[in-house]
């Protein structure tokens, strides 16, 4: 079963991790560069089994970056609440106002001003994937806002047209940018390679939450695979998962004893409903995940 790979890399890096502090002071034990191999034919997709994986927010989040947004609103508007704790903890650290996460939730939605001043994230991967941010000379060391590059349509121009290319890519990785962030590009680089009429993809993911945001990342970036194909005329092939800084949350130990004690169950297959026009016209509704019959769900603490 594709998961037993998941769960053999949790395993070792609970087991055999270097357990250290880290930038969010919960500690973790990690290790370094693994790499996981998933394969995507006929709908596959690596969603985890061993617990409950809420994929339509993964669907939603995607959906929501290809769009090229960086304000939570539009995320909390569909019950999304992934992104909520950042802008949450600025507004807290800012403020003083210990507000709840659910008041600090309903404000963005109902006042324009306060989501334009608290919600928005910086330049995190919707900008950088849809509206890379270039300038152009203007004379005397001045330089003028030019055109954003969209990294996205521009990567489906190349598959279709140049598919044995060597730089199918985009990051989320702007040196310039990365300290206005609320958070760095965590998947920060994907490439894909086309090989027998089959789209592979290559997530790099420089820090990996094992626990809660592995089951995320691998999900969307192989159902990213999959509508690249579908615009591409190819079929999936393959997703390659690899990670950087690979850890596990010292406060996750019961998510991974129980995820550990649970067998893979079933392969859940990802449905398409319906050829868009471009990358940028899917929907919710044209995403539908079938034979997923998971564990029950495990919660744990997000490290902010
Ligand atoms: N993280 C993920 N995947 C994501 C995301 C965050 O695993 O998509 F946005 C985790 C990794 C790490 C933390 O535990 O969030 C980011 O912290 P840092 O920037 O210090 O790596």
């Amino acid at each position: 079963h594709y998961e037993h790979q998941y769960l053999d890399l949790l395993r070792r890096v609970w087991e055999e991790g270097d357990e250290r502090r880290d930038r969010t002071g919960v500690g973790t034990r990690a290790i370094f560069g693994p790499q996981l191999r998933f394969s995507l034919a006929d709908g596959a997709i690596p969603l985890l089994t061993t617990k409950r994986v809420a994929w339509k927010t993964a669907v939603r989040e995607m959906l929501w970056f290809l769009t090229g947004d960086t304000n939570i609103r539009a995320l909390v508007e569909q019950k999304v609440h992934i992104w909520t704790d950042w802008p949450l903890d600025r507004y807290r650290r800012a403020t003083g106002d210990e507000v709840t996460r659910d008041a600090f939730e309903a404000r963005i939605l109902s006042d324009d001003d306060f989501a334009a001043e608290w919600g928005d994230l910086g330049p995190v991967y919707g900008k950088q994937w849809v509206d890379w941010p270039t300038y152009e000379p203007a004379g005397d060391d001045l330089y003028r806002r030019g055109t954003g590059i969209n990294q996205i349509a521009e990567l489906v121009e190349a598959i279709r047209t140049n598919p044995t290319s060597r730089r199918l890519l985009f990051t989320g990785w702007n040196v310039a940018e990365v300290n206005r962030m609320a958070l760095p590009p965590c998947h920060m680089t994907y490439q894909f390679f086309v090989s027998n009429g089959r789209l592979s993809g290559l997530l790099w993911q420089r820090s990996c939450d094992l626990g809660l945001g592995f089951a995320f990342n691998a999900f969307s970036a192989a159902m990213l695979v999959h509508m690249l194909a579908q615009q591409c005329d190819l079929l999936p092939g393959e997703l390659v998962w690899s990670g950087g800084d690979a850890h596990v949350y010292l406060n996750h130990e019961h998510l991974v004893r129980e995820q550990l004690a649970r067998e893979p169950r079933g392969h859940p297959r990802l449905e398409l409903l319906r050829r868009p026009p471009s990358i940028f016209d899917y929907t919710i509704d044209d995403f539908r995940v079938v034979d997923y019959d998971p564990h029950p769900h495990i919660a744990a603490p997000v490290a902010v």
